[in-house]
């Protein structure tokens, strides 16, 4: 077949389309997949059945799609299914998730997260069968050893993590975004190389039997759009 790619400052650019599909189908699949992900829950009480690491490894690669600044893909994400390492990793959370409640968080704030019941016990670091932990890249280094910060990083690593969350809803799995802070016990932990900071943690698995969830609702459309026509 012939190429009918070109060269845009020297670098090689390929033919891409659209997907073809009719306007009812576009219909159709647009809010099947509204219904999809409008079914995800943040759940925190999980089973400790385990996940095949095949499931986790196309989970990853799908967070690994996401576009990024320069497309320096500035996201690294480590799967840990170690016991031990997963007592170690909820050890330190919890550590600092108490100075977190009796400490450092507002009264106010305190008062925000009342009707998600979380606390200072994090189980489910212990008992998923797979914490993903999301790394950001804050620079990287050229062949000389020197040092260039990545381009917009929490926007890309954000982005990543929103359609890891996705895949994982997919998979038929559960997880919640868990944010011990400060995160770079992380980083020790995992023996992270210096250019790298926690970012997120997600643990993955299913719903225990026993899972609650928080009897909340989303905003509605009107709420969260503005369209100009
Ligand atoms: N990081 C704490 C507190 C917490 C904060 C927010 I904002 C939440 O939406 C949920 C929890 C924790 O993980 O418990």
């Amino acid at each position: 077949m012939a190429d009918t790619g070109k060269l845009i400052n020297g670098f090689k650019h390929i033919p891409y389309s659209s997907e073809n599909i009719s306007l009812e189908e576009m219909l159709q699949r647009s809010a099947q997949f509204y219904e999809a992900l409008n079914s995800r829950r943040s759940v925190r009480h999980f089973s400790n059945k385990n996940i095949p690491e095949e499931v986790i490894m196309n989970i990853i690669r799908t967070a690994g799609t996401a576009p990024s600044g320069a497309h320096k893909q500035p996201w690294k994400f480590c799967a840990v299914s170690n016991q031990e390492l997963k007592s170690e990793i909820r050890r330190a959370a919890e550590k600092e998730e108490q100075e977190n409640y009796n400490n450092r968080m507002s009264e106010r704030w305190l008062k925000d997260l009342a009707p998600l019941g979380t606390d200072t016990n994090k189980e489910f670091l212990e008992i998923a069968p797979w914490l993903i932990i999301v790394f950001k890249e804050v620079y990287e280094f050229d062949e000389s050893g020197d040092k260039h910060n990545n381009y917009y990083v929490n926007e890309s690593v954000g982005i990543a993590c929103g359609m890891l969350i996705s895949a994982i809803h997919n998979a038929g799995l559960v997880t919640l975004t868990h944010t011990p802070s400060p995160m770079n016990f992380l980083a020790k932990l995992l023996k992270r190389p210096v250019n790298e900071r926690a970012f997120l943690l997600l643990p993955v698995g299913y719903a225990s039997d026993k899972a609650l969830v928080p009897d909340i609702d989303r905003k509605e459309l009107v709420e969260i759009s503005e369209f100009y026509k």
